[in-house]
């Protein structure tokens, strides 16, 4: 214990702190090279917290271990200390996944979190670092704030700061510091596992899981952490105390440059765990991006588990996860590009369906409002209101959950999920690293032929199959909850019988911009529903290209990702 001096250190404002679809997310070498960016971006977090309960109010910190983290955890103690922030509770060597972050504010009252991480960007350091805030109800600060935050960071001309002040990361327990004119500053490391593994110990029926993956009869998984923050906690919950073998884990310690791969849960990135499933020895597997909140899931020989499909089967199935016996289900919520196979779900179920923007935030509210128990993303996102994110594990033990209790396959649970309520099939392209102008350009152009009279009710026609055009906007979301507006949310073009034909540019990526298109339409032919989406969307596919010209305005003829 000693004394620390607080300092206000000049500083020069940044113009592009502005956060993205969650945190901010920029190449290492910006912050690295970039006088006090991080300092101010941390700075800008915290002036956003209310001075007065800043003394005896706890702020979350961890990491998904990617490079350049522990630097911006010292920087995030020096600065919260010197904002006179009284506790910062922070994961062993800085590792704390997104869920469980979410998990440890909201059970520790906290008035926020900070987690750093770009989530499934590259790390390393060529890569990118990012840094996200979450506030006291442990869901992503919402829009109000992040304008705030990039408002202050705007304007910043001086950050305050104890530039003595070292915390030791990796002891577990509490060290105490002496800060100028405030009450001793306490930072604590955590078990970053503990306190989450017991939530999920409340959520599911850890009896039945050992049972599946343990007992005579059990099945055999391949959870692949893609060398992200997930691995220290499927070591522990899945292997260790659901007793799966430990060839059930891999890529499980987490890495600053995730191995040198994109830590992103889809079948180009984690191509290593689909060509293990297609070997058969495994009966279901998964993959978890750098921060742990999203899923992939596969089925024997690689089925795959369109994540649209995964929220909706779960929807179908929810009684099979104890929490929701205990709390009922309230309602169900989709991001407005993922498919409609939830909104089958609840109109049998007879639930309330909200369709929201892109990004987690936006189920905050409705959440804390009691009215949404499920929600998910298109973009692998999957979870529900036991945490205010996405949650990568939980979906994998909701996922087993339903497999014990229907003991079948991931394929056949899937298939008669289909027959019973119809099929959406869906896709994704992404389109990385476009020239930024091009894409804007692009985007523009397109709105304004959706926008021009004539588009609705204008036929387009591919192969044998003709599509009418019944609406086109920009999608805009009011809250229903706080009635907050959010406009320009990606363009729609919905065809009469339903089908959608989406483009939004994404606001994660850290170069160029990334274009995505998503395609959605639905089918109950059951003769029909077992088809290859690429098949079935292949129409549409080529009706979204001529319609946006993205070919010839952007200069790529293919896709980056499809999903
Ligand atoms: C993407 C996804 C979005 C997700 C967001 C954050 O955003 O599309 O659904 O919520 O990433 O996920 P965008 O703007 O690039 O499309 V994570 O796991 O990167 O925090
Ligand atoms: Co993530």
């Amino acid at each position: 214990t000693f004394l620390n001096k607080q300092h206000y250190l000049e500083t020069k404002p940044y113009t592009d702190q502005k956060p993205g679809t969650s945190g901010l997310r920029k190449r290492v070498t910006v912050f690295q090279q970039n006088q006090h960016y991080a300092e101010n971006f941390i700075q800008s977090i915290i002036s956003t917290t209310e001075p007065s309960q800043r003394q005896e109010g706890s702020l979350v910190v961890g990491g998904d271990g990617r490079f350049f983290m522990k630097d911006a955890i010292q920087l995030i103690v020096q600065i919260a200390a010197a904002n006179g922030i009284g506790r910062l509770v922070i994961g062993q060597d800085g590792i704390m996944s997104t869920p469980a972050v979410s998990c440890v504010i909201r059970k520790l009252k906290a008035i926020g979190g900070i987690i750093l991480t770009a989530s499934h960007n590259p790390g390393g350091p060529n890569g990118d670092f990012g840094i996200k805030y979450n506030i006291s109800s442990g869901g992503p600060a919402p829009e109000g704030i992040t304008d705030k935050i990039f408002q202050i960071s705007k304007g910043l001309q001086e950050y305050h700061i104890c530039p003595e002040l070292k915390v030791d990361l990796s002891t577990i327990g509490k060290q105490t510091f002496e800060v100028d004119t405030f009450k001793p500053f306490t930072v604590e490391i955590v078990d970053s596992v503990a306190s989450y593994a017991e939530m999920l110990r409340d959520i599911f029926d850890f009896a039945a899981l050992k049972k599946l993956l343990s007992g005579p009869n059990h099945i055999n998984v391949r959870l692949d952490a893609m060398h992200g923050v997930v691995g220290p906690y499927v070591k522990k919950i899945v292997c260790e105390e659901l007793g799966a073998p430990a060839n059930s884990a891999v890529n499980c310690v987490p890495s600053e440059d995730f191995g040198g791969h994109h830590p992103d849960p889809n079948l180009t990135y984690a191509a290593d765990l689909v060509n293990t499933m297609k070997g058969g020895e495994y009966d279901f597997g998964a993959a978890f991006d750098g921060d742990g909140d999203r899923n992939m899931i596969l089925g024997k020989h690689g089925f795959f588990v369109n994540p649209s499909d995964s929220v909706a089967v779960i929807g179908a199935n929810i009684t099979c996860i104890p929490y929701f016996q205990k709390t009922g289900v309230k309602g169900l919520a989709r991001s407005m590009p993922t498919s409609g196979a939830l909104d089958n779900v609840a109109k049998a179920l007879k639930m309330e369906l909200y369709e929201t923007p892109t990004g987690w935030k936006f189920f905050g509210n409705l959440m804390d409002a009691g009215k949404l128990s499920l929600c998910g993303e298109e973009s692998f996102g999957t979870g529900s209101d036991h945490i205010r994110e996405k949650d990568g594990l939980w979906a994998v033990l909701a996922w087993l959950s339903i497999l014990a209790t229907r003991k079948q396959s991931v394929e056949d649970i899937m298939k008669d999920h289909w027959q019973k309520f119809g099929r959406n099939f869906f896709t994704r392209y992404d389109y990385e690293e476009v020239d930024s102008d091009a894409a804007n350009k692009m985007i523009a152009d397109l709105q304004n032929t959706m926008f021009d009279k004539g588009f609705v009710g204008q036929k387009f026609s591919s192969g044998d199959k003709t599509y009418q055009v019944e609406k086109a906007d920009n999608f805009a979301y009011t809250d229903p909850v706080d009635s907050s507006v959010s406009k320009g949310q990606g363009l729609r073009i919905i065809f009469s019988d339903g089908s959608r034909i989406i483009f939004r540019l994404s606001g994660t990526g850290s170069a160029g911009a990334t274009i995505r298109l998503y395609i959605d339409s639905y089918e109950k032919d059951p003769q029909k529903i077992y088809q290859d989406p690429q098949v079935m969307l292949a129409p549409l596919v080529d009706i979204a290209l001529k319609i946006s010209q993205l070919q010839e305005k952007t200069g790529r003829t293919g896709p980056t990702v499809i999903t």
